[in-house]
């Protein structure tokens, strides 16, 4: 795949996610759990609070299994198979409250086999808006297959920004595994 094809790809993922997934995702929400970032909570098989995109139930592009064998955190991590090169498939966390002007650590494990992923967390304003300068890509192209790989980014909240997201995006064919996704308040 080319560089300009798979960057508009990526692009349109990232607009896919910025007008919050209104159609073919799967969400099992939960209100009382948070953002279930070691994905231990399911519901009918798949993590509690996750968008999933596209829906696994209805697009054969994406495959969802909560995998028992691999974990970082906990007994279980997701597992992503992505079966068709042209589509974006991935995840995306519920907004996480946050407060303007104080640092945030997220972090997360990713083990890949046969894919690259971007790695993605994204503020919004009060309304509900996403903030677009803030989206940020975290790392991509990562070719190390079968190992974990932990990555981090550090972000203090802008003034007006009240919540935070992260997500991953699925470039190619292969398989994704993610545990022990995070968002931290770091101390002063
Ligand atoms: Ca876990």
């Amino acid at each position: 795949m080319t560089t300009r094809r798979r960057s508009a790809i990526i692009l349109v993922g990232i607009c896919l996610l910025m007008i919050s997934c209104t159609s073919d995702v799967l969400l099992k929400r939960e209100s009382t759990v948070g953002l279930n970032g070691s994905f231990e909570i399911t519901d009918s098989g798949y993590p509690v609070n996750w968008e999933f995109f596209p829906n696994p139930e209805t697009n054969s592009a994406l495959q969802v299994i909560v995998d028992t064998t691999y974990a970082v955190e906990g007994n279980q991590s997701i597992k992503l198979v992505a079966r068709e090169i042209d589509d974006v498939v991935g995840i995306q966390s519920q907004q996480v409250q946050v407060q303007s002007g104080k640092t945030y650590r997220i972090s997360l494990s990713v083990k890949l086999s046969g894919c690259s992923v971007w790695v993605r967390r994204a503020t919004w304003d009060a309304d509900s808006v996403p903030v677009n300068s803030r989206l940020a890509k975290v790392a991509d192209d990562l070719r190390s297959p079968g190992e974990w790989q932990h990555f981090e980014d550090i972000l203090t909240i802008p003034e007006r920004e009240t919540s935070i997201y992260v997500g991953l995006s699925v470039i190619g064919s292969g398989t994704v595994w993610c545990d022990d996704v995070r968002i931290e308040e770091v101390a002063e």
